[in-house]
């Protein structure tokens, strides 16, 4: 009999979900989503998808144990990937009772939902785990065995679905698994995120559509992937012959500063660094104006500063290339992309509220 292969993405509509439900239908893959209500429509990252025939969404929501229990039941799905989060670091200080209930007792609601359909032996679980455990880290680089130490609300909900998931590996038998995953980005990455506010700002500034970039900590260094060839990995790893948990990173580390110096490169505007801390400037060597600014309103309570992957294991066991796309390809993709949407939204930008005024006065984060 041929291999029935089904898969049930939570977190669908996000970046991930939506590089992975093309990497799944590429495969030849029966692909299902989840998604949740919302006033206005939120799924353009999914949106040339809808309508394949092997392509599918479902309502449901993590923080609502009935509705994944009969969607688990309808999809009888052979592979979970459980990428569901709220997963903004900063904002989980905002929300964290919100941050623990889908990040961490989430992932309790999608294995138990398994369990209740009696599909333990039968569909193997990936979990979207985080390079935010290190948090304050205790080892560089980090890999498999280096100890976590959670540094925010996002980060300790993020804890418990690592461990929930070993657990039921070790108690029931369950094929289910944690690709820890360092920062991966894209064109497609939330436009909060720091990557992708420097590419929208840069492409901004570049066509005298903003004035200056706000961003919080540049010294924060950061392991930088592309999201496109992580979802590769995320599949490996519930191909794998036996459940193990993953680090995913491309083993090489970069500054905001550097990501923000080489995105403007791209676009066009050469920066010079002056002063320091809450008082350091980008300076546009061309015109001498200030084009990025520190605000302390992107600093974060408790934040994560030193983060670097060693993707030994990965390369190993999974034939896994962490260097397929570079740091400075992944920048120039996205401050491509970032140039011809900001052309491209002449029109809107002047009939809609403006993000990038509400970005610049630090209304959005
Ligand atoms: P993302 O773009 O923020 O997408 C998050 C997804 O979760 C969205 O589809 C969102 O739906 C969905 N979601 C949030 N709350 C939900 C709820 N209560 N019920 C159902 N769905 C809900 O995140 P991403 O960058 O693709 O990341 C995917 C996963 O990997 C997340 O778990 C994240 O924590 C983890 N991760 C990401 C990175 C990274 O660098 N990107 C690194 C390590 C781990 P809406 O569209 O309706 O909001
Ligand atoms: O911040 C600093 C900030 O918000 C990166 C999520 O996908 O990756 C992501 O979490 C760094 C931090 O991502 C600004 O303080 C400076 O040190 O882009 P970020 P993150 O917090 O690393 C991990 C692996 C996940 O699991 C998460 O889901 O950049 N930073 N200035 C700033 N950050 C933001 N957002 N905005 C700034 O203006």
């Amino acid at each position: 009999m041929t291999k029935r292969n089904i898969a049930l993405i939570t977190g669908v509509t996000g970046q991930d979900g939506s590089y992975l439900s093309e990497f799944l239908l590429a495969k030849g893959y029966e692909v299902h989503g989840i998604i949740r209500r919302s006033s206005v429509d939120f799924r353009q990252r999914i949106a040339h998808l809808e309508g394949r025939p092997n392509f599918h969404l479902h309502y449901a929501d993590m923080g609502d144990s009935m509705s994944l229990v009969k969607v688990v039941g309808k999809v009888l799905p052979t592979e979970i990937y459980n990428l569901a989060a709220q997963s903004h670091v900063q904002v989980s200080f905002d929300s964290p009772e919100f941050t623990a209930d889908v990040d961490a007792t989430g992932v309790l609601r999608i294995l138990e939902a398994v369990r209740t359909n009696h599909l333990e032996k039968t569909c193997r679980i990936y979990q979207a785990s985080t390079s935010e455990l290190y948090g304050k880290v205790e080892e560089v680089p980090q890999n498999e065995n280096t100890p976590f130490h959670p540094y925010s609300p996002y980060a300790v909900a993020k804890l418990y679905g690592f461990w929930i998931i070993k657990e039921y590996r070790e108690a029931y038998n369950m094929f289910c698994c944690s690709g820890i995953l360092f920062n991966h980005e894209s064109e497609r990455r939330g436009e909060t995120f720091v990557t992708r506010k420097i590419t929208l700002a840069a492409a901004r500034i570049a066509q005298g559509k903003q004035d200056c970039l706000f961003l919080g900590n540049l010294d924060s260094l950061r392991d930088w992937g592309y999201a496109k060839d992580y979802v590769e990995c995320m599949w490996l790893i519930l191909q794998h012959d036996k459940p193990e948990d993953f680090v995913i990173a491309t083993g090489v580390q970069h500054t905001v500063r550097e990501f923000a110096t080489l995105a403007f490169k791209y676009a066009g505007i050469e920066l010079h660094w002056e002063g320091e801390g809450v008082h350091e400037k980008g300076i546009d060597v061309a015109t001498g104006k200030t084009v990025v600014a520190v605000s302390e309103d992107f600093y974060r309570p408790t934040d994560v500063v030193n983060l670097w992957g060693d993707p030994t294991k990965a390369r190993a066991e999974l034939g896994w290339n962490p260097q397929k796309t570079t740091f400075e390809q992944l920048v120039k993709i996205m401050v491509k992309h970032d140039m011809e949407k900001v052309a491209a939204d002449h029109v809107a930008s002047v009939t809609r509220i403006n993000l990038a005024e509400y970005l610049e006065k630090g209304l959005v984060k």
